[in-house]
């Protein structure tokens, strides 16, 4: 296939709610849309989801713009491309960024399933119909904001909840949630905020039941986590020290986790997450399908990589109205008791608004 226009755009939307971590807060959400043209004027959308604060990883929705545009986008226009498999080989000499190169990547795989009128999920390998779907709750400023929630995502069927914990909100809020939901799947994510000396507090959490306990110790630490794992019960979730197939197979063989967050972006795209999925499938180790507040694109793409077989727990990709009062793609992604319907179009299978993602643009570029 060939690239002949490439399209990136900036987006502001307002999430309804702002969603608080460890390290901070986001509302007015800013993020890419990248989209790619053939010469037949068939088109691929990916999302670009990095942040305007680099709080989650190293990269910032400006460091993507300016890798794409200097970097990424020269690489793919007008050369003849394979398969989108071949991408993030094509890639390999730009160092990192790997939330840059996944919003190409996906847009090219997007483009490449649409040209073979096949459904993104099938053109991953994905086979299920349905996904199961878990949420993410963010910090709340109280504990009865957090109950409200919580009972709002039990009642809308989600199949299991994640809190947020940080230093000084971590054993009295988990206790809190246990004595008032004794059995609901449950699971905590730290965001990186705390160190090994911090061990037994975090073996303290191992009575409560928990599925797994997300990226307790720093961001790009492995060798830690597997000490800290030798001590506790509940399995650690690794989220942002996994940003490669290799840092998953370092991760695996020193026994730094039970279980691997993917997600695409972090990792470069889709067929980066897609070798962590099989090396892992072969590890009995389980995944899941993590978020980054994403608007429907983004979305889209995490909901066909989820059709993989080893998607073994739920995932953050709640749905649409979660986040958004209104977004950019249509039909929005729907959740009915906890389970998503993968849709059978072309590509990712949704189509984009575009009164609505013309409204939200703040910023944009064409290169041919
Ligand atoms: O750590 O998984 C995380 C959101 C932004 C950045 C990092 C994380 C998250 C979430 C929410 O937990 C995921 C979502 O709902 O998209
Ligand atoms: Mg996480």
């Amino acid at each position: 296939m060939k690239i002949d226009h490439v399209t990136i755009r900036q987006l502001k939307m307002r999430m309804k709610s702002p969603f608080v971590t460890s390290f901070g807060s986001v509302q007015d959400k800013q993020f890419l849309i990248v989209e790619v043209k053939d010469e037949n004027g068939l088109t691929g959308y990916g999302e670009g989801v990095a942040f305007e604060v680099p709080w989650y990883t190293e990269e910032t929705m400006k460091t993507s713009w300016h890798i794409l545009e200097d970097f990424l986008v020269p690489m793919v226009l007008h050369k003849e491309i394979g398969h989108p498999s071949e991408i993030s080989q094509l890639f390999r000499s730009i160092r990192r960024n790997n939330m840059a190169k996944a919003a190409i990547e996906t847009a090219i795989w997007d483009l490449y399933a649409k040209q073979n009128n096949l459904s993104l999920a099938k053109a991953l390998g994905g086979s299920r119909n349905a996904i199961e779907v878990g949420i993410s709750i963010g910090i709340q400023p109280t504990i009865s904001d957090l109950y409200e929630k919580i009972d709002f995502a039990l009642k809308e069927g989600y199949k299991r909840i994640k809190v947020k914990i940080k230093p000084g909100l971590d054993i009295s809020l988990i206790r809190a949630i246990r004595n008032r939901y004794p059995d609901i799947p449950l699971m905590a994510d730290a965001n990186s905020s705390y160190t090994l000396e911090d061990y037994p507090l975090l073996k303290e959490l191992d009575q409560y039941n928990l599925l797994m306990i997300e990226q307790p110790l720093a961001a790009d630490d492995i060798l830690e986590h597997a000490k800290l794992q030798q001590q506790i019960q509940t399995p650690i979730c690794l989220d942002e020290s996994i940003c490669s197939y290799d840092d998953a197979k370092t991760a695996i063989e020193l026994g730094s986790c039970g279980v691997i967050n993917i997600k695409y972006a972090r990792v470069g795209g889709l067929t980066e997450a897609k070798r962590i999925h099989d090396l892992c499938k072969e590890n009995n180790i389980k995944v899941w399908c993590g978020g980054m507040l994403e608007a429907g694109v983004g979305r889209a793409h995490a909901i066909a990589l989820t059709t993989l077989s080893n998607f073994a727990l739920p995932g953050d990709t709640a749905g649409s109205k979660h986040y958004w009062d209104e977004d950019i793609i249509e039909p929005e992604v729907e959740v009915n008791d906890g389970y998503i319907q993968i849709p059978n179009e072309p590509g990712i299978g949704y189509r984009i608004n575009y009164p609505v993602l013309e409204r939200y643009t703040v910023k944009q570029n064409e290169y041919k």
